[in-house]
């Protein structure tokens, strides 16, 4: 059987990603909680030692470490035959969300969310910014939501647990009220939250957590 080492910290939602996956398809892991706020991964000695990318989150199996959410969870959707795609063209599909969701959703929605809450002064502009792409990328998703359960098949991939990952944390973080917005993207997280074995993300990624200025 694997062993797990999740490095991680609570508001990190690429570490809940591999967080829920591996709760979901029956795994634990120890939990190597991080000082993000305190600038561990940006020491010469974390990048040497952990993630030379400076990157959380890292998952340790056996001995090696992976580092890149969506290629550890396509390897772990293969080797626990869950939530990966059934044929090649799902599967296209499932990458195709991946990289979407790396480089859009996630990567815009983490940035403004780090800025907005836990920042004492962010720059209102830059937000200002940020929230404009993220609105456009929010309407896309809840677009492709409005006429089917998950994001490709009707089967939850990783492709939905890639990209539910940020939008799972309370709304005041995000400024974000999806269930008044985006009424296909907040059903599809209500379906994903019966899927059994779910737990919400300050639930599966205990710890010391960074101030919060709202
Ligand atoms: N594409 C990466 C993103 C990882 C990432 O950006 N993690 C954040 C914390 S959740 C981070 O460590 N950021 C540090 C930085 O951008 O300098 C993945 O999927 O693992």
């Amino acid at each position: 059987m694997t062993t797990y080492r999740l490095h991680y910290f609570p508001e990190s939602g690429n570490s809940y990603k591999l967080a829920l996956m591996l709760t979901l398809c029956g795994q634990t892991f120890d939990p190597v909680w991080t000082d993000f706020g305190g600038g561990v991964t940006r020491t010469t000695e974390w990048r040497a030692t952990v993630n030379a990318m400076g990157e959380i989150p890292v998952l340790e199996e056996g001995g090696q470490r992976l580092t890149q959410t969506a290629p550890i969870l396509l390897r772990l959707a293969d080797r626990y035959g869950r939530f990966g795609g059934q044929n090649d063209a799902e599967r296209f599909e499932v990458l195709r969300w991946l990289f979407w969701d790396n480089h859009k959703l996630t990567g815009y929605m983490a940035t403004y969310r780090y800025l907005r809450a836990f920042t004492p002064s962010p720059d209102a502009a830059v937000l200002a910014f940020l929230r404009r792409r993220l609105d456009d990328f929010l309407g896309i998703l809840n677009g492709h939501l409005q006429d089917r359960a998950f994001m490709i098949g009707d089967r939850p991939t990783v492709a939905d647990i890639s990209l539910m990952a940020y939008l799972s944390f309370p709304k005041h973080e995000s400024g974000y009220d999806l269930a008044a917005t985006h009424a296909g993207v907040d059903a599809w997280l209500g379906r994903i939250s019966e899927l059994p074995g779910w737990r919400s993300p300050y639930d599966l990624l205990p710890g010391k957590r960074l101030n919060c200025y709202i």
